[in-house]
């Protein structure tokens, strides 16, 4: 099996290092957003000493949907059987991954809220908007998901290739919400596993009010027109 883990980076240079020492013996594929701080020369510096290593360099910060478009393009072009999606700031678990992909499913999400899941570092009010966006997507989308916005996934090939992901529109949490739905809408096997995600201790939080209001009308609409 050929996987990849696909990772979106804005100003994440602080990361880097931790992050692909904790990741591992995998290929990873990093799409950064010509990052001021210099994210991309951290990247280029690694990859000259580790093959595993891949980027793909944009010219402007273009949202998180959008890069996810570009890697999974990446992923299928390039013959990977399994992407995993994981954030740059260490806030998901690397150890993790060989779970996600043990996991008999299609799409394997890693789970905040199920049993045995965790966050860590969060003020009340971050946990509140997380976990009530997550009760209202399940609840309006009428989906078996409880980490919705969830964005440590494991996706098997097949399901970029029966889904129109470059079709998708959205770019925040609704981007991780939109994916689930289609791979779900299209008779998918979708699973939970737990996991501790952990504030960033590195860097900064690219969250707006614009991205909440993004998964606040996509949840809508979708159930609403219940597309596919
Ligand atoms: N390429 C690219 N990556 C992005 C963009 N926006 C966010 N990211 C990356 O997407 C991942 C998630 O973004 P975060 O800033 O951690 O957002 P968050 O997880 O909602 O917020 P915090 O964890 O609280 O910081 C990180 O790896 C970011 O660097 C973007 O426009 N382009
Ligand atoms: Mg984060």
């Amino acid at each position: 099996m050929k996987n990849i883990v696909v990772i979106p980076t804005y100003n994440e240079k602080r990361n880097i290092l931790s992050l692909v020492k904790k990741i591992g013996d995998i290929d990873i594929l990093f799409i950064d957003d010509n990052s001021p701080d210099g994210t991309a020369d951290v990247i280029e510096k690694l990859k000259m000493k580790n093959e595993k290593l891949k980027i793909i360099k944009r010219e402007r910060k273009m949202g998180l949907g959008s890069a996810y478009r570009a890697g999974f393009k990446y992923a299928l072009d390039n013959g990977y059987d399994n992407v995993i999606m994981m954030d740059a700031d260490l806030s998901h678990p690397p150890e993790k991954i060989p779970e996600l992909l043990d996991v008999d499913a299609d799409f394997v999400v890693g789970s905040r809220y199920i049993k045995g899941g965790k966050i860590v570092g969060w003020p009340w009010y971050r946990y509140f908007l997380s976990k009530y966006a997550n009760i209202y997507a399940k609840t309006f989308l009428k989906m078996p998901i409880n980490d919705l916005t969830g964005g440590f996934n494991r996706i098997k090939k097949e399901v970029l290739e029966e889904i129109d992901f470059e079709g998708l529109k959205s770019d925040g949490y609704a981007f991780q919400i939109e994916l689930k739905y289609y791979a779900w809408k299209k008779g998918f096997k979708l699973r939970e596993i737990p996991i501790t995600f952990k504030e960033r201790e590195k860097g900064k939080s690219k969250l707006s009010k614009k991205i909440v209001w993004e998964a606040f009308w996509l949840v809508l609409d979708l159930s609403v027109r219940c597309k596919v």
